[in-house]
């Protein structure tokens, strides 16, 4: 790498939810920041993810920064679940309102970073070749932002057209008078299959494994609705910030077998009615009793039996492979229902495996289905992707691949030994995709706007993790994870769906509050875990 052309305090990698944050507050704190993002606008996955029926599943009056009381007061969100447009909007408001455009270079995706052990500072390349240095590398780059393209047999040879879910189009896709094709069912396939349906003409979904999804229970926000919850922010805030998720619900505080079999239908019903990912909060020990577990599990089925009728294909329907909640759960609308539509066939892999593409169509084990068009909503390299994704080179020429070889380690999730000022937001070791990811973002930010700070004034240039401390980071995450039912499916958490993968269960379990808890402790005791060169 040749002397870098520029210098910044801080380069941030990623201007999504979290990239976006910290461009704002470490900035805010007088550090010179350069943001780098690989898309031509803020969002991250909001930018990419355009694929019809794409919205979140976390409440958008909780799904959104709370660091500014007039920016809470000042968007108006019009649905209980917002849409992406809707969240690249507010996204797009956030850079403008914070004056954030001008910190960040668009369409710069970053491929090296290597650390001048010398100068003591990391040299940032982008794609095209442009340098720059700085004393921190933050790295927002996304648990969920790296695609994984299945290997299908003649791929190459199928002459329609080809969409990923996650690298959807800017301009629109019209099905109209269409025979589509969707592979993949979990949440990007379970949102996308309901609004591709109503459009196209014939819609073939293969699914290899059924996931559990529940509706969403989506509305739109009234103006009473709205304008109470804005009256009530900060105690919503809080109670968001002390909750496990990150959002400020409290149901049971007991679990599954603790009450009768009319209490415990009520506590699901009411929280189906509630929707979505509300369903494993309906007690608190749903993701670490397999006996309460299955419970939920029968209730969840009898739902699904209950809208599809037609027992073949509501057992086609069951997800069977694994406890509710051990891999993401999905909220939908209309997904079940999709199926009892005239132009909707459920395609089940497990009993007719995929063959291949061919030019005019997707041929199983039995059948030839003719299609104009394949959408892949096949995830991602979860959680390490984007990081290793970056040729990341440490100040002993050690590259992070290679670190990582044998699964990802970190302390806390936000720094890793032998990298001296590189941290990582919603690194694999933080509660990252089991939590609010906003709220994630904007805990894990203020944290390092506070060691940064903590750097300056002590006169300190570097700051690393130890690594006695990573190691039991990692041990105390395993341990936590050991004893729930994560461990009893194949799941992107674990790197199950990526061929190779070490098997590594990656997130934090024991919570955003307790993480919050932790890391605010480990501040406090100077920075327990960490080392620093003045
Ligand atoms: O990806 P997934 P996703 N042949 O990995 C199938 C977040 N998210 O993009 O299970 C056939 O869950 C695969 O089958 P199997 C959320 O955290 C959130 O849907 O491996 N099938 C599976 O069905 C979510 O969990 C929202 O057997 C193949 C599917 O593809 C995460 O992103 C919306 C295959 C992949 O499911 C990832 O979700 C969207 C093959 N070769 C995403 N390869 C919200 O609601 C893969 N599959 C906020």
């Amino acid at each position: 790498m040749q002397d870098s052309a520029d210098s910044h305090d801080v380069v941030v990698v990623g201007a999504g939810f979290a990239g976006l944050y910290a461009v704002q507050h470490v900035r805010s704190l007088g550090f010179s920041v350069q943001g780098f993002e690989a898309g031509s606008d803020v969002g991250g996955t909001w930018y990419w993810n355009r694929y019809p029926g794409a919205r979140c599943d976390v409440e958008s009056v909780d799904y959104s920064y709370s660091f500014s009381e007039e920016l809470q007061q000042e968007f108006e969100w019009t649905e209980r679940f917002a849409g992406q447009p809707e969240i690249l909007r507010y996204m797009q408001h956030v850079a403008t309102r914070f004056d954030l455009y001008r910190s960040i270079q668009f369409d710069a995706r970053v491929v090296k970073a290597r650390y001048d052990e010398q100068g003591r500072r990391w040299q940032v390349e982008l794609e095209s070749g442009a340098m720059c240095s700085a004393r921190f590398l933050v790295l927002a780059t996304g648990p969920l932002s790296v695609p994984l393209v299945p290997e299908v047999a003649g791929m190459s040879t199928f002459e329609g057209s080809v969409y990923q879910t996650s690298q959807w189009p800017k301009t629109e896709v019209d099905f109209t008078g269409q025979r589509v094709a969707v592979i993949g069912t979990g949440s990007s396939g379970i949102q996308s299959i309901p609004v591709i349906a109503e459009q196209c003409d014939q819609l073939y979904v293969f699914q290899r494994t059924a996931n559990f999804s529940i509706p969403a229970q989506n509305s739109a926000l009234t103006r009473e609705a709205l304008d109470q919850i804005k009256a009530n922010y900060p105690e919503r805030r809080r109670l968001a910030r002390e909750d496990r998720i990150g959002t400020p619900y409290r149901y049971r505080p007991y679990g599954v077998m603790e009450v009768d079999e009319q209490e415990r239908a009520r506590a699901f019903e009411e929280a189906w009615q509630r929707g979505g990912t509300h369903f494993t909060k309906s007690f608190t020990d749903i993701v670490r009793n397999e006996d309460s577990n299955k419970y939920a599990v029968d209730f969840v089925h009898r739902k699904i039996k209950a809208i599809i009728g037609d027992p073949e294909l509501a057992d086609a329907l069951l997800p069977k492979d694994h406890p509710l909640g051990s891999k993401r759960i999905c909220a939908d609308t209309n997904y079940y229902q999709t199926y009892l539509r005239d132009n909707v066939t459920l395609i089940d892999l497990q009993r007719t495996p995929l063959v291949q593409l061919y030019d005019t169509g997707i041929r199983t084990t039995t059948t030839d289905y003719p299609i104009d068009s394949l959408v892949l909503a096949t995830g991602f390299d979860a959680l390490t992707g984007s990081f290793l994704a970056i040729n990341i080179t440490g100040p002993r020429h050690q590259t992070l691949r290679d670190t990582w070889r044998g699964g990802p380690r970190t302390y806390l999730g936000l720094a890793v030994a032998g990298y001296p000022n590189l941290f990582l937001l919603s690194g694999p070791g933080s509660p990252s995709v089991l939590a609010n990811m906003v709220a994630t973002a904007e805990q894990q930010v203020d944290w390092l706007g506070n060691l940064l700070t903590h750097l300056r004034q002590h006169h300190l240039t570097t700051a690393e993790a130890d690594p006695t401390a990573q190691d039991q980071w990692v041990e105390h995450v395993n341990e936590l994870a050991s004893h729930t039912l994560f461990m009893k499916a194949d799941s992107w958490y674990l790197g199950a769906n990526v061929p190779g993968k070490p098997r590594v269960f990656m997130p934090y379990v024991g919570g955003l509050h307790a993480y919050r808890t932790l890391c605010d402790d480990i501040a406090a005791s100077d920075y327990r875990g960490f080392s620093f060169t003045g």
